[in-house]
C-alpha cells in the first residue's frame, strides 16, 4: 500500500496525474492482497453558452469539439442559430433563441442540473441578463466564469453590434474569473480607441488594468505583440503579469478566438494554470492555422489539431 502511495505521488508530481484532479480508485480484491489502480478522475461540466453558426467553424461547432477533446463534458446553450458567422459571408440567417433561455433554466433548476464552469462567448444584448441568471442559479460551489467577449477584431465591432454593446458585454466580464479579449475588444471594454499594433509593454499593462477595473478577476488579453515576428497574450492575475509569445504567422484566419478561448476553457477545467492553459491554446491555435489548407478562408482547420490537444491530455 505504502508503494502504491509513492508511486501515485510520484505520477502527480512528474505532473502525468493532473494535481488538483480527485483520483477515483478502484480496488480489485486478488488472491492474497487488495490491488489498488487508479480507473479515471472526476470529470468536470462546462457549460459553453453561444451561438451556433451552422457553417464556419466558430463558436459552439469549434468550443464542443475542443472542450470535449480536453477530457471536459461541454455542455451547450445556444443564444441563436444562424446559417452561417457574419465574419466575410454576404449575409446570413438569424433566429433569435433570447426566450428559450429562462424556459431551460427553469428546466434545470426543476432538475437540479449544475455546472463546474460557464464559458460564454458571441451573444447579444438581449442575452446577458439569463446568462447572468443561468450563471447563479445553475453553478456548483466555486463554479468559474470565463468570457471571451467574442464582439470584434481588427479595430471594428462586428456586423449587427451597435456601438453601446461593449458597455453591455462589460456587465458580463463584472465579476468573471477569467475574460478572454483580443486588443480591438480590450480597448472597446474601457471606453479607450482601439489601437491595432504598436502597443508598448506599459500600454498593454494599463490595459490590463482598467479590464480589471471593470470587475474581471484574471485576463487573458490577445493579439499583444512587442516585435514583429511574435505573437502572444498577456495573462494576468491583478498582481502579475506574464506574457506568452509564439512565431507570428502571417495568415488572417477567422474563428481562432474561439479556438483559443475553448481550449483554454478545457485546459483550465482539466488544473492547467493560467498561464499553462494560455499556452496550449495558443499552440492549439498555431497549429489549427497551419492546417488550414490555402483558400479554406471562413475557419481554421482546428479537427486537425485535436489528436495534438488529446495528447496534452492522455
Ligand atoms: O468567431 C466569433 C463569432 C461567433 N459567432 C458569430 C460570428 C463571429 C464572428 O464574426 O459572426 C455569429
Amino acid at each position: 500500500m505504502y508503494a502504491f502511495a509513492c508511486s501515485i505521488k510520484s505520477l502527480s508530481n512528474m505532473g502525468i496525474i493532473p494535481q488538483n484532479e480527485i483520483l477515483v480508485l478502484y480496488h480489485i480484491f486478488g488472491t492474497n492482497c487488495p490491488n489498488y489502480g487508479i480507473m479515471r478522475t472526476i470529470m468536470k461540466r462546462l457549460l459553453t453558452i453561444q451561438d451556433i453558426s451552422c457553417v464556419g467553424q466558430c463558436s459552439t461547432t469549434v468550443a464542443l469539439p475542443l472542450v470535449s477533446a480536453c477530457g471536459v463534458e461541454c455542455a451547450i446553450l445556444p443564444c441563436a442559430v444562424l446559417s452561417n458567422h457574419t465574419g466575410g459571408f454576404k449575409s446570413w440567417t438569424f433566429a433569435d433563441l433570447t426566450p428559450e433561455l429562462a424556459n431551460v433554466e427553469r428546466k434545470w433548476v426543476e432538475l437540479g442540473i449544475k455546472f463546474d464552469a460557464f464559458y460564454t462567448g458571441y451573444v447579444c444584448e438581449s442575452q446577458i441578463d439569463p446568462i447572468l441568471s443561468i450563471m447563479s442559479s445553475c453553478a456548483n460551489p466555486g463554479a468559474l466564469r470565463i468570457v471571451d467577449p467574442a464582439m470584434a477584431d481588427n479595430g471594428k465591432l462586428y456586423a449587427g453590434f451597435a456601438a453601446d454593446f461593449p458597455k453591455k458585454m462589460a456587465r458580463l466580464c463584472d465579476g468573471a474569473d477569467y475574460i478572454l479579449p483580443n486588443l480591438t475588444e480590450a480597448a472597446f471594454l474601457v471606453g479607450d480607441e482601439p489601437k491595432l499594433e504598436g502597443y508598448t509593454e506599459a500600454e498593454i499593462e494599463r490595459l490590463v488594468g482598467k479590464l480589471h477595473g471593470i470587475g474581471a478577476k484574471n485576463v487573458v488579453l490577445t493579439g499583444v505583440s512587442f516585435a514583429p515576428d511574435l505573437l502572444g497574450s498577456a495573462v494576468s492575475d491583478g498582481t502579475k503579469v506574464e506574457y506568452d509569445f509564439n512565431p507570428r504567422l502571417r495568415k488572417m484566419s477567422h474563428g481562432t478566438g474561439d479556438v483559443y478561448a475553448s481550449v483554454f476553457a478545457g485546459a483550465l477545467l482539466r488544473g492547467r494554470s493560467a498561464f499553462d492553459a494560455a499556452a496550449l491554446a495558443a499552440d492549439i491555435v498555431c497549429e489549427s492555422i497551419r492546417s488550414t489548407d490555402e483558400g479554406h478562408w471562413y475557419g481554421v482547420s482546428f479537427e486537425r489539431a485535436i489528436p495534438a490537444l488529446t495528447r496534452a491530455f492522455a
